[in-house]
């Protein structure tokens, strides 16, 4: 039996509490040295790495290009967050909660840092007019799904992944706890699906964007491995979507960029150009 905790008075911060992650994680914030971020040539800068928060933020840049718009070229310059990057002092300008994704638009010499991956998501839909409906219910339902997510993934990401995955030991109250509100989350999504073919109705739009790389992910088995945990085949109609859009050219490229692990000719750790694809495998 392992023993009882029970709460100091007082939480001190005792570093390396095993947990992946552990070296890099402080009860502060702030630069911790100095750095200056690579710059391109390209209008956008995004500083960022091939994590489902990263993906969205890259999917929907090659979902930009995708319609041929030259205006949303951009340079992704690696952000190693297990490496402790996201604390540079060039990065936490642009980012003061040094996380990714972060981008910088040039904007003709008046730059605009844009952090957290819904904001940048909405600045490029504001920006090019893509991918959220002008009328105003249907951009209202994006809205409620795009902000669903970057509420509801923090349950999936910080609490079910962390304790199911990350965490040192196995401890059956939080991976209980938080496989049940997983597993609500696809409820919600599954019925959202049954009936509309896209998150927010009949259109592709930046909800879908936000959503996919995480829950998509999940029931197609490639986030914590936690597929057959969950049961995620009983959720068909996130399935089926997942399946629809993985078929898009952005998708299978944005999925890519930033992203360090995997076999060799499956990653991009920096993109400058659409040719940097070339000789890449996009099917995985
Ligand atoms: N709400 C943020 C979350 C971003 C986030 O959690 N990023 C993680 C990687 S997916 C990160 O940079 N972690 C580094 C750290 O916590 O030090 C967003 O959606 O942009």
């Amino acid at each position: 039996m392992t023993e009882k905790y029970t709460p100091p008075k007082v939480w001190t911060y005792e570093q390396e509490n095993g947990g992946q992650f552990a070296s890099i994680n402080r009860p502060t914030s702030g630069a911790r040295f100095e750095k200056t971020l690579p710059v391109g040539e390209n209008p956008l800068q995004l500083y960022s790495l091939g994590t489902p928060n990263g993906v969205k933020v890259t999917i929907m840049l090659e979902e930009l290009l995708e319609l041929g718009i030259s205006e949303a070229e951009y340079d992704a310059f690696l952000i190693n967050i297990g490496e402790a990057d996201q604390f540079g002092s060039g990065f936490v300008e642009i980012n003061p909660n040094s996380k990714i994704p972060a981008l910088l638009d040039k904007n003709n010499g008046d730059p605009i840092r844009v952090f957290e991956s819904g904001s940048i998501l909405l600045y490029l839909a504001n920006k090019f007019n893509k991918f959220l409906p002008a009328d105003i219910s249907k951009k209202t339902e994006v809205m409620n799904w795009l902000f669903w997510q970057m509420g509801s993934a923090p349950y999936l990401g910080g609490g079910f992944g962390h304790f199911y995955s990350y965490a040192p030991e196995k401890f059956e109250y939080p991976i209980d706890r938080f496989a049940m509100e997983t597993k609500r989350q696809l409820d919600v999504l599954d019925k959202q699906l049954s009936k509309n073919q896209f998150i927010a109705g009949e259109e592709y739009s930046i909800a879908d964007i936000a959503i996919f790389p995480w829950y998509g992910a999940l029931v197609k088995g490639k986030l914590y491995d936690a597929a057959e945990f969950l049961s995620t085949h009983e959720y068909k109609n996130i399935i089926r979507w997942a399946d629809e859009l993985i078929e898009r050219k952005a998708v299978l490229r944005g999925r890519l960029v930033n992203r360090t692990w995997g076999d060799e000719d499956q990653r991009l750790a920096q993109r400058n150009s659409a040719k940097d694809f070339d000789g890449l495998r996009l099917d995985f």
